[in-house]
């Protein structure tokens, strides 16, 4: 059959599974705009900037398991993406980008519209391409797919020229398994390796695991859980771990790091083996490395080699597929108890409870932890929650308990502030369900609002309540503690949110007080045929406790203070 290059990326599309694509034309992408004149099958979502298209990209790909996938222009298209590139490589998310490029005769010429996009996108790429030849095209793209799903997922790239996707030749999709000899993601253990981590499970009385996006990337919940039980391990998570356990599993310690519960980082600082599963030591979660965890030895298991012994020493590092990983250890233990150690757990954990702001009385003023503890309530802990960045995005992870994997998507390697809502759409249409909500700042939002015009058009069935403190919250809160108060350009004059939806006809309230928050919240639960918004206009000097300042020790959390009697 004889194709063009436009229909072959199209024809490779299909065959990947990809039910939809989010884009942006241009002159170079043109002929695969016209080309998808001929494929109703592959839904093209049209996005506002795209920077949107990477983050629905992401969104998709996070909220499914699947690789998403994003179209745009040469130049100007191409380096919107790059936020979004950079976004889903940090957090290891697989999408797959193709960008039109001038024709192969004008590259290097500075044409219109012409940007080395392969080199700007190398050090935010898993892999990137530019395809010079349409007889190279069909493999490429089944080549990019590969990359960007198999060992630890990313972002790949395939640049195509305009002369290259109007070339015209036969079409033989490329069947069977791809084979690249530079890359062979590990998958098991070797044996010695297993036996040297089994004798320290063994001998260990202060075990904590601290499960990582890994978790949830290899489909390893079940066997984690089964490994924490067997060994009374408790369980710390990362941001991006968050759902990988069941957070209300007794062995659940929450989240770790700079705002993760004391009792976690009091865990992780006073323990005596660390079983570090698909994470990756960030400075967020560490605090200080010269005084993290002294007293561990660590066990390290990582798809990426690349990852051991780069923030922290293993003393049994493990290159491998962490599900594969359990499936060798668990049938090779027996269970082991540590009742002392849990026990002084329990003891730091009923500390935190007093101090818990959700346990306080404040009368009906909002505050933001309030309003998620409730929309958690309103939602039976089970939405798909997708957040942005700031202190919106800590109190999501402190107060909205996720019980199953792939229910929480956030920017945590990057902290992206604008990846939220369109990462919301982008998961929704993947999911195709109407229980997704973007939880965003009144910041963050305003830096791809413009998404509202996709989620209107493509009437995707998201929630958004956006947390407005008036304020860039976590940046405000660092002036506070470490800048004397000074909070240069911290304050926001913000539009009216509810109207600016209105415009968009997304239906739209706002909520001023803490009794409406659980009304407003199944009021736009129950509108499932396209977005709502919900400004949620909150105490606007509030904190995200505890914190750990950066590059402290761990344990040296800065804590809410104990209430007093008149409130807090
Ligand atoms: C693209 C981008 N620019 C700047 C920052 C730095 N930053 C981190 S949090 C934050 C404030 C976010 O404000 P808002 O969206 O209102 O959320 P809040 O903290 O108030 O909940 C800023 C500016 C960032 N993370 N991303
Ligand atoms: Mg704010």
């Amino acid at each position: 059959m004889k194709l063009t290059g436009a229909e072959i990326i199209l024809e490779c599309l299909i065959r990947e599974g990809v039910e939809v694509m989010f884009g942006y034309p241009g002159g170079a992408i043109l002929p695969t705009y016209d080309a998808m004149t001929k494929y109703p099958q592959l839904r093209h979502v049209l996005v506002r900037h795209e920077q949107g298209a990477a983050h629905m990209a992401d969104g998709y790909a996070r909220a499914t398991g699947r690789v998403g996938v994003v179209i745009a222009t040469s130049g100007p298209g191409a380096t919107n993406l790059v936020t979004g590139i950079a976004t889903a490589m940090m957090d290891s998310s697989p999408i797959v980008c193709i960008t039109g490029q001038v024709p192969t005769a004008a590259i290097g010429s500075d044409a219109f519209q012409e940007t080395d996009v392969t080199g700007v996108t190398l050090p935010v790429t898993k892999h990137n391409y530019l395809v010079y030849d349409v007889e190279d095209l069909a493999y490429t793209i089944k080549e990019a797919f590969h990359i960007a799903r198999t060992g630890r997922p990313g972002p790949v790239l395939v640049d195509v020229p305009k002369d290259v996707q109007n070339a015209v030749t036969e079409f033989e999709y490329p069947e069977g398994e791809t084979i690249l000899p530079g890359y062979r993601p590990p998958v098991a253990a070797e044996e010695e390796q297993i036996e040297a981590a089994l004798e320290l499970i063994e001998s260990a009385e202060r075990p904590v695991i601290l499960a990582g996006h890994g978790v949830i990337m290899s489909g390893a919940s079940r066997e984690l859980l089964q490994f924490a039980e067997m060994t009374q391990t408790p369980i710390a998570l990362t941001l991006l771990g968050k759902g990988g356990v069941p957070e209300h599993h007794p062995l659940s310690l929450g989240m770790m790091g700079m705002h993760g519960t004391g009792y976690a980082n009091l865990a992780i600082q006073n323990a005596d083996l660390l079983l570090a599963f698909g994470m990756r030591f960030d400075d967020r979660v560490t605090g200080n490395l010269k005084t993290y965890a002294p007293n561990a030895r660590k066990i390290h298991v990582d798809i990426d080699s690349s990852e051991i012994h780069k923030n922290v020493r293993a003393d049994v590092p493990i290159v491998a597929d962490l599900k594969t990983v359990l499936g060798q250890l668990l049938p090779r233990m027996k269970p082991i108890e540590h009742k002392a150690w849990l026990a002084q757990i329990r003891d730091w954990m009923e500390d935190a409870d007093e101090r818990d702001i959700v346990n306080q009385d404040v009368g009906n003023r909002l505050l933001a932890a309030h309003v998620i503890h409730d929309m958690w309530k309103a939602t039976n802990g089970d939405a798909v929650i997708v957040t942005d960045v700031g202190q919106h995005q800590m109190w999501e992870a402190q107060y909205y308990p996720h019980e199953r994997p792939h229910t929480l998507l956030t920017s945590g390697g990057l902290g992206t502030m604008g990846f939220g809502m369109p990462a919301a759409i982008g998961a929704a249409l993947g999911l195709k369900q109407p229980n997704v909500w973007a939880i965003v700042g009144d910041g963050g939002f305003q830096m791809t609002i413009n998404e509202l015009g996709t989620a209107a058009q493509e009437r995707v069935p998201i929630n958004i309540a956006v947390i407005n403190n008036g304020y860039l919250g976590m940046v405000r809160q660092w002036q506070e503690f470490f800048y004397e108060e000074r909070y240069n350009s911290t304050p926001m004059l913000n539009p009216d949110f509810v109207k600016l939806a209105e415009a968009y006809g997304i239906p739209a309230r706002r909520v001023t007080t803490r009794d409406e928050v659980i009304a407003a919240v199944e009021w736009a639960n129950s509108i499932t045929d396209g977005p709502t918004l919900i400004e949620f206009v909150v105490e606007k000097h509030d904190i995200v406790y505890p914190m750990v300042p950066a590059g402290a020790d761990l344990d040296k959390m800065i804590r809410r203070p104990m209430p007093s009697p008149d409130g807090i």
